[in-house]
């Protein structure tokens, strides 16, 4: 097996029984495994509600380490469509011209620092800076502000070996709290400002939902986009016959993105509690208990994709969730998908060939499952192409 492969650690479960269950700090978990019934409860807002206590619905559930209320995510229609409606068009930013310009500037500064050095340690170094970096285009704010994040790690609520980490989600939230406070005073053109500007049901938005959605942007876009832009350079290093085809044949590189976020599926899972009981796969689920739509077994189920366990570049139909399905899709495709292109581009354009040197993987502990989802550590040796 490759270092690079993210094997598919759900398939015996999936074909035999549609479900898999998990304990989760003893609030257990079943967790729907294949596609069809992940889009069928993802769609299901009446039985499977996303607004329960803050924090329930992630897995592990931070009911713990957050009693705020996370915008658009924990909240269920018909107000989440309020909410979505005041926010879409600012996370469609990434479709602009100058917007990709200044993302370009950012990723090819980055990959440059780093082509024909004797080592990069990936996450760290090239993944979590370009993730921040990128990030201030999306709140459209300061970019000295990003040294402050990745200062941060690559998790806001999780640190070595410590999956909730209230501390430092506290950095977080008293983050948030000065900045609406300055956007208070002195407005600008940043997302803070935006929202503290904007309504719902005729009135302001209050400076507590407008926290809701920054940790949302915070949180969500972290380690999901860390954990794909370190992946397809661990791929690259071992596939050099895919860096090679992205650069003949550039009109695939949309899917490509795709392609590796099905593959990776950055977000293995979330959960929703079970509004009454009720039946998934066959298998009785009990009011006030949760399911969790596992994105990642899904995007593997062999009943959708010919050869799901491979990445097939130019993968044709790719109708895959790993950004979500139905209402609560992810609102940072835009600016993730635009991030995946212009690296894809970037590398293709610069460079030959990655070295991998060496790693430590990030294993994901779900009980009886085991789900790689990236690496704690990866160095590489990034050569340059010569022209
Ligand atoms: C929702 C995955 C990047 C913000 C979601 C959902 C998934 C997902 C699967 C659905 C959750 C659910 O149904 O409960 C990913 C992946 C990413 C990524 C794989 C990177 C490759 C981002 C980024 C941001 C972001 C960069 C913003 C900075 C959000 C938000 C929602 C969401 C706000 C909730 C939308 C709603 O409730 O209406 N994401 N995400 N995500 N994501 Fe992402
Ligand atoms: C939550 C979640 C959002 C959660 C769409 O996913 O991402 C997780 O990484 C965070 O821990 O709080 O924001």
């Amino acid at each position: 097996m490759k270092n690079s492969t993210l094997p598919d650690p759900f398939e015996q479960a999936r074909l035999e029984k549609g479900y898999g269950e998990m304990d989760d700090q003893n609030d257990p978990v079943t967790m729907v495994l294949r596609l069809k019934d992940v889009r069928k409860c993802a769609h299901n807002w009446k039985s499977y509600s996303s607004e329960a206590v803050p924090g329930r619905i992630v897995v592990p559930s931070e009911v713990n380490i957050r009693d705020m209320r996370q915008i658009p995510f924990e909240v269920d229609p018909p107000r989440h469509g309020a909410y979505r409606a005041l926010v879409e068009a600012w996370f469609k930013r990434p479709l602009q011209a100058e917007y990709q310009q200044r993302l370009t500037d950012q990723i090819s500064g980055i990959v440059d620092q780093f082509v024909g050095q004797e080592r990069v340690e990936v996450v760290s170094e090239l993944a979590l800076p370009l993730q921040s970096r990128a990030l201030t285009l999306l709140l459209n704010t300061d970019y000295g502000e990003s040294e402050k994040w990745i200062s941060w790690g690559t998790h806001v609520f999780r640190s070595e070996g410590v999956a909730l980490d209230g501390d430092k989600a506290t950095v977080l939230y008293d983050y948030i709290d000065e900045q609406i406070e300055r956007a208070q005073k002195q407005p600008s053109g940043d997302l803070y400002s935006v929202l503290l500007d904007s309504e719902i049901d005729g009135r302001k938005m209050t400076p507590e939902e407008v926290k809701g959605v920054l940790v949302l942007t915070f949180a969500g876009g972290r380690d999901t986009v860390i954990n794909a832009v370190t992946n397809a350079i661990a791929y690259f290093a071992e596939h050099p016959e895919s860096l090679a085809r992205l650069r003949q044949e550039p009109d695939i590189t949309g899917r490509a993105v795709e392609e590796m976020i099905r593959y990776f599926s950055p977000l293995t899972q979330m959960g929703r509690v079970v509004m009454e009981d009720s039946q998934v796969c066959e298998h009785a689920v009990k009011a006030d208990s949760r399911i969790s739509l596992c994105w990642a077994s899904a995007n593997r189920d062999a009943a959708v994709f010919e050869n799901p366990n491979e990445i097939v570049l130019d993968r044709k139909i790719n109708p895959h969730v790993g950004f979500g399905f139905s209402h609560h899709n992810c609102l940072g495709a835009t600016h993730a998908r635009q991030i995946m292109k212009i690296l894809l581009q970037t590398l293709a354009e610069r460079v030959s060939t990655i070295e991998m040197l060496d790693f430590t993987e990030n294993i994901e502990e779900l009980d009886e499952f085991k789900r790689k989802v990236g690496f704690h550590k990866l160095s590489v040796k990034i050569n340059p192409i010569n022209h």
